[in-house]
């Protein structure tokens, strides 16, 4: 027998043998895990601005130090305008909202250290049970010492939305979301972030999306779903280190105050289930345009290398960094700190409604 939510309404299992079902549960017994860090809940309490962060781009999107670095620089720019962080992630299968500096720290350490695992909104039920069986077990079983080991579930945009909105937190800030790769219409690789968005109301701060993926493409996706999308101060669509992708926004916004009145009327008149993602430029394209290069050059060496599917993505990744000898990452961390310091003025005219 083994209790597999550890609060005061526990779920038993029945099976014998050592394959294990859940017999059934309730909504009340979940709630208690979702953890809310104090500060948030504070913030959320006195309506105060708050801005959700993505773990993914931490323990999987940069290497460490620098994932580390950027945690804290952006929580700090969050805090220095007023607004509370909420960075998401999955500790020992608990979804956290707002994680503490050691805790942070422990994420950005865990890519490297095989903690981390990628949880996207699907993955969720099935990660989280895992894990909570996982922590019963060690708790149960006094022979194992070293229980002490913290794995984290690393949560992308898509499920970070999910959770954010779970919590009551509107704005959200990343650097780039997913969408469709290319040659997707023959493989169907189309992120889940898309989907999300058509059915999780919160805004979504980001420089677009990276060049890798199809971006016209990813925009007929996002009309298709009806998502609010929206350039910030531009015309054109952004392409993450590229300010432009050559592809015209459907809408451009100048100041945080339309986003927030686009998002009342997408929520309090039309009631849309849909979020809204807003697409900043890259403040630096000198140092954009260089690895926007040296992308193009590597999607051209994966064709004539004969390199598909799920290959691409990070074999592109790793020549960029090699070929931009670190602009690259350094051009990552820039616009990431740039979208949160827009995502604070967003927050904050949200909560000034
Ligand atoms: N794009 C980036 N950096 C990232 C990601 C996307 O430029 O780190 C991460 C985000 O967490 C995003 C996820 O939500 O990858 C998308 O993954 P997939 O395509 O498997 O849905
Ligand atoms: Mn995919």
């Amino acid at each position: 027998r083994m209790r597999l939510f550890h609060s005061t309404t526990t779920t038993t299992t029945h099976s014998s043998s050592s394959s294990s079902s859940i017999s059934s549960t309730d909504s009340s017994s979940l709630l208690p895990h979702l953890r809310v860090q104090e500060e948030v809940q504070q913030a959320l309490s006195e309506k105060k601005p708050i801005v959700a962060l993505e773990s993914t781009i931490v323990a999987h999107g940069m290497p460490y130090p620098q994932n580390w670095e950027l945690a804290q620089d952006v929580e700090s720019i969050l805090r220095k305008e007023g607004v509370t962080p909420a960075t998401i992630a999955i500790q020992n299968g608990i979804p956290c909202v707002g994680l503490d500096p050691n805790e942070l720290h422990d994420l950005a350490l865990s890519g490297k250290e095989g903690r981390a695992t990628k949880c996207s909104t699907r993955d969720l039920p099935l990660y989280m049970t895992q894990q909570q069986q996982q922590q019963q077990q060690l708790q149960d079983d006094q022979s194992i010492t070293n229980s002490n080991i913290t794995y984290w579930g690393a949560t992308t945009v898509a499920s970070t939305m999910r959770l954010a909105h779970l919590a009551g937190i509107v704005t959200f800030v990343t650097g780039g979301i997913g969408g469709v790769h290319r040659h997707g219409e023959v493989t169907m690789d189309v992120s889940a972030d898309l989907m999300e968005l058509s059915r999780t109301p919160v805004i979504v701060v980001s420089a677009g999306i990276k060049s890798i993926l199809d971006i016209p493409r990813t925009l007929e996706v996002l009309e298709t779903y009806s998502v609010p999308t929206m350039s910030w101060q531009t015309n054109d669509f952004p392409a993450f280190f590229s300010p432009t992708s050559g592809v015209k926004s459907p809408a451009r916004v100048d100041t945080p105050q339309q986003v927030a009145h686009a998002f009342s009327i997408s929520q309090q008149l039309l009631r849309l289930s849909t979020g809204m993602l807003v697409a900043i430029p890259n403040p630096d394209p000198a140092n954009g345009r260089i690895v926007e290069d040296a992308i193009q050059q590597a999607v051209q060496e994966a064709d004539t290398q004969n390199i598909h599917g799920n290959d691409v993505t990070p074999y592109i990744l790793r020549r960029v960094a090699e070929t931009t000898q670190g602009i690259s990452l350094k051009s990552n961390m820039a616009l990431v700190r740039h979208n949160a310091a827009i995502g604070a003025a967003i927050a904050k005219a949200i909560a000034q409604q």
